[in-house]
């Protein structure tokens, strides 16, 4: 790239249509697209790699929970046709050599500036174009600027008083080293039992020499089967990709599955318990789609959660241990269902303690270990699977500056307001891939991806075409959306449990809960209606 002489302080790097911030599976996508309609761009990238998830969470365990055929681009035939996934569930280094692969296949990575961090994004009014600056000195200008910073990439690390005191590693599974890492012989401590937490906990747990898991709430998680990808399977997913994946995408979580259409409490107990049962021993998360109803009516999931809890009884030996395993006070889906490899039975190690903590926090970290519940754990390691800042943390880390000074982190003090989110009022030209406002983590993220990056592009050529300036949310369009969310979430039981999906996780962080939990195919309906009707809601100047 050519770089022009800028302030004294800072060098200037020229003009793009597009700014894109990230190269996860978004990103990618969006140069990609950016490129195919003619327009100039570039991407910045915090990491020296692409994969955004898939490079930082590289902790030992790390897997995808939708099934690969299924967790993957779908946009380019050639591409999901020639790739070959080796397990039914692909692990972090398959996931990250497939976003390598996708980079070099469609000649990303000229376009892409990595170990670049971006600071700052400040439109202006005069010309409408976004100046954006970055750690390395280096500013961009763009017309069109789009945070493609993922949902779950900014790792939360606990406010533990003394933790930097710790004279031992801290890891948190959001940042994990690139270089293997040996808990051999050590007494480890594991922090968090979400799905990284509980990936983790059982590869560490074979390790090292004694292995605390500190947990704070127990979770729901069901077993993965994760086995080597089956031929026939593959094949035929292959000779059907193109029906397959709109079948996906016509269903509320974008995964194709065996999805049950009545309710749980419209069938006998015998049968329920064998259809829970089937789904079991099928293994992974689908369990959830058993019934039509179990993320909406509490005694249908009452059912669902009753039987997991009776098949962590089953696995766990000491019933002690077992009664701390289960979760009762929330309901099984509304937090995350996690899916596992053998977490449980991890509890039956003689090297493993549980050490639950749940009402009191975790007190303090000295120079050689932690206390918890008023005990003290001598520890050599730590791992911190405490989670992110999801959803609004990596878009508030930069200091965006919209229409008259708004800035958008003192906008979302009170919680995040979008359209449809992928844009927010007082912000023209800033798009957003799977915002707070959209059904992203509620769903099988890459279709969610692809979907929101192609109707972007759409947007950005329509206006190119007009010769218009800019497109921007109105508000009262904005207002009326987040209604929306609000009363697709009033309608489940995802607001029944303190979750990361309400950012009650983060201290301070408003409780809202914040995807659209109106499914898949309602979203990517009105998007396409909203843009069939002249991008209804929206301001084009
Ligand atoms: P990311 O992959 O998060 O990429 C965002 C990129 O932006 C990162 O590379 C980051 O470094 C960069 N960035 C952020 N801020 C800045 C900045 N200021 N300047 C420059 N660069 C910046 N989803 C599923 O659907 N199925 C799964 O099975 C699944 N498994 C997951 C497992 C784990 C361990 C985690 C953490 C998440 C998982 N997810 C899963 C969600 C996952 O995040 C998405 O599927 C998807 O990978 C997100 O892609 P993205 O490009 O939107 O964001
Ligand atoms: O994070 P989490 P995660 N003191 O927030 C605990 C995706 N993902 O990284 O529940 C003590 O879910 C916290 O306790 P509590 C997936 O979308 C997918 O595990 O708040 N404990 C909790 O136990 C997932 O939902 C996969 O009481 C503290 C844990 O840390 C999302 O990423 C794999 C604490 C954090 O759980 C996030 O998952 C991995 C403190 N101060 C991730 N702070 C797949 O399998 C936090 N905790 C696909």
């Amino acid at each position: 790239m050519q770089k022009l002489a800028g302030r004294a302080d800072e060098v200037v790097a020229g003009s793009f249509d597009l700014v894109i911030v990230g190269a996860g599976f978004a990103g990618l996508y969006m140069l990609h697209l950016a490129r195919r309609m003619g327009f100039s761009a570039v991407v910045l990238e915090a990491a020296p790699g692409v994969g955004g998830t898939w490079f930082w969470n590289r902790y030992p365990g790390a897997r995808c929970d939708v099934e690969s055929m299924q967790y993957s681009y779908s946009f380019s035939d050639e591409l999901q046709q020639e790739w070959h996934w080796s397990e039914r569930y692909a692990s972090q280094p398959e996931i990250l050599d497939y976003a390598n692969y996708v980079a070099r296949k469609f000649d990303l990575f000229r376009d892409i500036e990595f170990n670049t961090r971006v600071l700052a994004a400040t439109f202006q009014e005069d010309d409408c174009r976004w100046v954006i600056s970055t750690d390395q000195g280096v500013q961009y200008r763009a017309k069109w600027c789009v945070m493609a910073t993922g949902c779950l990439s900014a790792a939360q690390i606990p406010n533990i008083p003394g933790l930097k005191s710790f004279h031992g590693h801290v890891y948190h599974t959001g940042n994990w080293p690139h270089e293997p890492v040996s808990f051999a012989g050590q007494r480890v401590g594991v922090i968090g039992t979400g799905s990284s937490g509980i990936q983790v906990i059982p590869e560490i747990a074979m390790q090292a020499g004694h292995l605390y898991v500190f947990q704070r709430t127990p979770n729901y998680s069901v077993p993965a089967r994760n086995r080597p990808m089956d031929a026939e399977y593959e094949s035929s997913w292959k000779a059907e990709y193109a029906e397959r994946r709109k079948k996906a995408r016509a269903m509320s979580a974008g995964i194709l599955w065996d999805q049950g259409d009545k309710s749980a409490l419209a069938v006998s107990p015998e049968e329920r318990l064998q259809e829970y049962e089937r789904r079991w021993a099928a293994g992974g998360t689908g369990i959830m789609a058993a019934y039509s109803d179990l993320l909406q009516n509490a005694d249908a999931n009452e059912t669902v959660a009753e039987f997991v809890r009776g098949k962590i009884r089953n696995v766990v030996e000491r019933p002690e241990v077992a009664d701390l395993l289960v979760p009762v006070d929330y309901p099984i889906g509304a937090k995350r269902t996690c899916a596992d490899a053998k977490y449980f039975e991890t509890f039956n190690r003689e090297n493993v303690t549980l050490v639950d903590h749940r009402g009191s926090p975790i007190q303090e970290m000295s120079s050689n270990g932690i206390t918890a519940g008023s005990e003290f754990y001598r520890l050599d390691s730590l791992v911190l699977a405490t989670g992110f800042d999801a959803m609004t943390g990596a878009i508030s880390k930069i200091d965006i500056v919209g229409r008259r000074g708004l800035n958008l982190k003192e906008k979302w003090l009170n919680g995040p307001n979008t359209l449809l989110g992928l844009m927010t009022a007082g912000f023209p030209n800033l798009f957003i891939v799977t915002g707070p406002g959209s059904p992203s983590v509620l769903t099988n993220m890459i279709p969610s991806i692809e979907d929101n990056v192609q109707w972007i592009a759409d947007c950005i050529s329509h206006i190119s075409e007009e010769g218009a300036d800019f497109i921007e949310a109105t508000g009262p369009a904005e207002e009326t959306w987040m209604g929306e969310v609000r009363k697709a979430a009033e309608g489940t039981l995802f607001v029944q449990a303190k979750s990361w999906y309400l950012g009650v996780n983060i201290p301070g962080k408003p409780a809202v809960f914040m995807p659209y939990a109106g499914g898949m195919p309602a979203y990517q309906r009105i998007c396409e209606e909203v843009a069939a009707d002249g991008y209804r809601g929206f301001a084009i100047g």
